[in-house]
């Protein structure tokens, strides 16, 4: 298959009004029988109908009723002998597939003893022929067809119009989608299903009812998402005005499952990940993602459903925004200011941690891509992460009220169609004449067109003289791939000066030149500044603060993002210092008493937010701190990070003792941001204390954590004190690892984070990759399940890198041989798990050379799929 190109954009040559589909469900051999309406598109030369499709077996194809020529080419089914004229024809395809042999979760597939689909981004044309892109908007009637023993929930999109009995054992269902939508929000789902119910009335006054389907077990873990649901509904609402516009919005729940969730139109497929939780089997975070991803998916209705994408190069238009959307949704809901602060803390540190890295590495591409081979390759923390910082800067151009108009005249402008990311800051822009958007839009369209991170130097001069501080700000960005030079962005940069502790300026300043030097008059003494606040930009910020300097603003700033920033940058600083220290042994690593100090403040602060202090006192991840160097050896990061990490247990142990202390007890369980950040601290505490435990020999706090782990009447609690035993190494680690296995080996969902837990923790003399590989062999190890998958491989290739990256290069080799090994069945899969290697360039030698070596064997492999094909191509390019 070839590269597409954004540049080579064609409408469409015909149009789809309706579809009438009628499936005949059958594990082995689903019959589905296609009835469309279709018309020319007048706006096109006259040419062939080219539908696509995939693993299909083609049966039929009748036009207006009777019997057509047709060829097949390069997969597509061809039809040349169609009606002349604009008039509409009917088109009629039966064709069959194997949803029980489809192992790559697109198109119909079998999970368990159900059916499910997902059709984003080309999973429908694995289902029937059909012109298989998001600008093709049709009506959908559905009709299913099944056992009624095995299959008594047959669902699809829209309305139940009839459902009854047939011959044989088997029932069917009809059902109408009131609206038009592209073939990617198509969905069905077929099972022994069971629903939480919830009856709402909108603030408009209409009635709709709201389901969350699970297996017949799990129905007790349904209330959070149902919950999480309600609160959805009702933010579009009263945020930007959007309603509900469907009498039924159901929500499916899969074990099977490529990604997390699938906002098909009023029948959104998730991940049982983001569905189900209870407090004995879900921590926290679980309930913080599920609340965030069922409301993503919600609020797609509107932006990807309602207003959807003219082609996949567009996939930021409804995922950028959306994330925007469920971001807001977070910090609305989680209410207080310190809430809010740590949300947008902990969204920049994935940004900064995933995002980052991928605009500096072979897959690195603008928000907008301009070509692709594989398009689900583009699913990426740039496209959905960095694409939600454009909008968020668009919200700071205009103001909040400003963005609200904008929405508003998008979906005045816009609700129906599918358009371009072009069509939407046009739209924000307009509403907001004489904005810093609306003045800069050309330029301001360059977050879409160009790639890599950007960095903004900036250089403080005081002079004491005149009482002027002067600040020059000066842009670049790094080449990427395919783009060696860029033109100059529009950063927001939020900026405040800080004199003796008290704030004497805050402000917004919209950088667009390559260079501008700011002043500020009248000052008694030299101010601290205080830039990129609320980090503004998705930007790397060069500044040489001093310590004096960062010290001050982790004491002082008003701005909590960079509060928690200085801190950062103290530890940073401190970890580069000993990694550029030549022939550095982990006994040198020794942390100062300002910055020891500056940690014990915060974490015994008086009214400082307990999440926020975790957030402070978690030291900055080892892919963050590797990205800052030219070449790493990631097993050095490991040991100078890990070595500062008990410093901290160390020097603040009794610090950890008050800590933990105070925030063990939370009263019943409730997943909120002000008693979960209680939790977190505690863990933290714990885990420190047990690392102290480590050095010093001492077995009361390992004894003590076991216990936690033991009596814990959460999930939360329950899994911080195994992870602190895990992490520090104890040898009561063991024995909690069997009674956590035995307890809960008949939840999937917690098995998870048991894999991912062992496949994640320190390595200890090269110790993980044989527990991974023995795990690979555990009776409860399935590769074919991405979520085990994920658990188990992902989390020692992707997120353990101290671990992974061996000497011995033994952890490329497990890495290539399960990328194939998936790749056989699951190509979507095995592309994210390629992408473990993107950074091989960076890595010292020999790591880099064996990196190459391994990226190469896979590359040499006959028969991979386009998705690993276009992941290990660019990285060897
Ligand atoms: N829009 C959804 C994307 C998605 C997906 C894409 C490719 C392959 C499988 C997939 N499952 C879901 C999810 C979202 O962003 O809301
Ligand atoms: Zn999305």
């Amino acid at each position: 298959q070839n590269v597409i190109y954004r540049a080579d954009y064609q409408p469409p040559a015909y149009w789809i009004d309706t579809v009438e589909l009628c499936f005949d469900l059958d594990p082995a051999k689903t019959r589905v029988l296609n009835r469309m309406k279709l018309r020319r598109n007048a706006q096109m030369p006259a040419q062939p109908l080219r539908l696509d499709g995939e693993e299909l077996n083609l049966a039929r194809v009748l036009v207006n009723g009777q019997g057509t020529s047709f060829k097949m080419e390069n997969g597509q089914l061809v039809l040349e002998n169609l009606p002349a004229g604009d008039e509409p024809f009917e088109l009629e395809i039966f064709s069959t597939c194997a949803p029980a042999k489809n192992t790559t979760l697109s198109g119909l597939y079998t999970s368990g003893d159900s059916f499910f689909t997902q059709c984003e981004a080309e999973g429908f044309r694995r289902i029937t022929y059909f012109l298989d892109r998001p600008d093709v908007m049709a009506s959908y009637t559905v009709l299913i067809r099944a056992d009624k023993a095995r299959y008594p929930v047959l669902l699809s999109n829209g309305n139940l119009v009839d459902q009854g009995e047939l011959d044989d054992g088997r029932h069917f269902a009809k059902w109408v989608d009131p609206h038009r939508k592209p073939s990617y929000l198509f969905a069905l789902v077929a099972g022994q299903l069971v629903a939480r119910e919830q009856r709402i009335t909108s603030r408009a006054g209409k009635e709709h009812l709201l389901q969350v389907y699970v297996r017949p077990g799990d129905l007790d873990k349904t209330e959070h998402a149902m919950n999480s649901l309600m609160a959805s509904v009702a933010w579009d609402e009263a945020r930007f005005g959007l309603p509900l516009d469907l009498e039924r919005f159901m929500i499916v729940a899969t074990s099977d499952f490529n990604m997390g969730a699938m906002e098909n139109k009023g029948l959104n497929i998730f991940n049982t990940k983001y569905v189900l939780a209870s407090q004995a089997t879900a921590t926290d975070t679980d309930f913080f993602n599920i609340e965030s991803v069922v409301g993503h998916e919600y609020f797609h209705n509107w932006t990807g459903n309602r207003i959807t994408c003219r082609d996949w190069f567009q996939l930021s238009l409804k995922e950028g925004l959306t994330v925007f959307r469920d971001q807001e949704f977070s910090m609305d809901l989680a209410g207080e200011a310190s809430a809010r602060a740590v949300k947008r803390i902990e969204d920049v540190r994935v940004l900064r941690t995933m995002q980052f890295p991928e605009d500096a590495g072979p897959m690195a591409h603008p928000v907008r891509p301009e070509q692709y081979l594989e398009i689900n390759n583009f699913y990426t923390v740039t496209v959905y992460e960095k694409g939600a910082e454009v909008v968020r800067m668009m919200q700071t151009l205009v103001g909040r009220e400003g963005f609200r108009r904008g929405m508003d005249q998008y979906f005045q402008r816009h609700d129906g169609q599918a358009v371009t990311c072009d069509d939407f800051s046009q739209a924000i822009a307009d509403a907001n004449p004489g904005s810093r958007l609306a003045q800069t839009l050309e330029q301001f369209r360059r977050w879409y067109s160009q790639a890599g991170t950007p960095r903004v130097k900036a250089e403080g001069r005081w002079d004491a003289d005149s009482g002027i501080y002067s600040l020059t700000l000066s842009q670049s960005c790094p080449p990427t791939p395919d783009q060696p030079a860029k033109d100059p962005f529009v950063i927001p940069i939020g900026l405040g000066l800080i004199s003796g502790g008290v704030e004497i300026a805050n402000g917004m300043h919209v950088l667009t030149e390559q260079s501008e030097t700011l002043t500020f008059p009248g000052l008694q003494s030299e101010p601290v500044p205080s830039i990129l606040r609320g980090f503004s930009a998705p930007v790397v910020l060069e500044f040489d603060y001093p310590d004096e300097q960062l010290l001050a603003l982790l004491a002082h700033d008003a701005d909590p993002f960079n509060r928690w920033e200085a801190g950062q940058r103290l530890a940073l600083g401190r970890a580069l210092a000993y990694l550029r220290t030549p022939g550095l042994a982990r006994s040198d690593i020794r942390l100062d008493a300002p910055f020891v100090e500056a940690m014990r403040g915060i974490l015994r602060h008086p009214t400082l937010d307990p999440a926020f202090k975790e957030l402070v006192l978690t030291l900055p991840a080892e892919t963050y701190i590797s990205e800052q160097l030219d070449t790493v050896d990631p097993q050095r990061v490991h040991m100078v990070r890990d070595a500062m990490r008990e410093q901290l247990a160390q020097a603040l142990f009794h610090d950890w003792e008050w800590a933990f202390e105070q925030h063990r007890e939370n009263g019943a369980y409730r997943p909120d941001p002000r008693s979960s950040g209680r939790r977190a601290l505690a863990g933290l505490s714990l885990m420190h204390l047990c690392i102290a435990a480590r050095k010093s020999g001492d077995t009361v706090w390992p004894g003590k954590t076991l216990q936690r782990f033991k009596d814990a009447s959460n999930m939360t609690d329950r899994f911080n004190a195994l992870t602190a035993l895990v992490v520090s190494g104890h040898e009561l680690a063991a024995p909690a690892l069997a009674r956590f296995h035995a307890t809960f080996q008949d939840d999937a969902l917690v098995l998870d984070k048991w894999f991912a837990l062992q496949a994640g923790a320190p390595d200890r003399g090269g110790n993980i990759l044989p527990i991974v590989k023995q795990l690979m062999n555990h009776p409860d190890f399935n590769i074919r399940n991405p979520n085990r998958a994920r658990s188990l491989i992902f989390s020692y290739c992707n997120a353990n890198p101290g671990a992974f990256h061996r000497p011995d290069a033994a952890g490329y080799v497990f890495w290539s041989e399960r990328v194939t090994e998936l790749d056989a069945f699951n190509p979507q899969v095995a592309a994210r798990l390629a992408r473990a290697l993107d950074r091989w360039k960076k890595l010292e030698e020999p790591l880099r050379s064996a990196a190459r070596e391994a990226i190469a064997r896979v590359a040499a492999k006959p028969d991979l799929s386009n998705d690993v094909r276009e992941v290990v191509t660019r990285a060897l390019a």
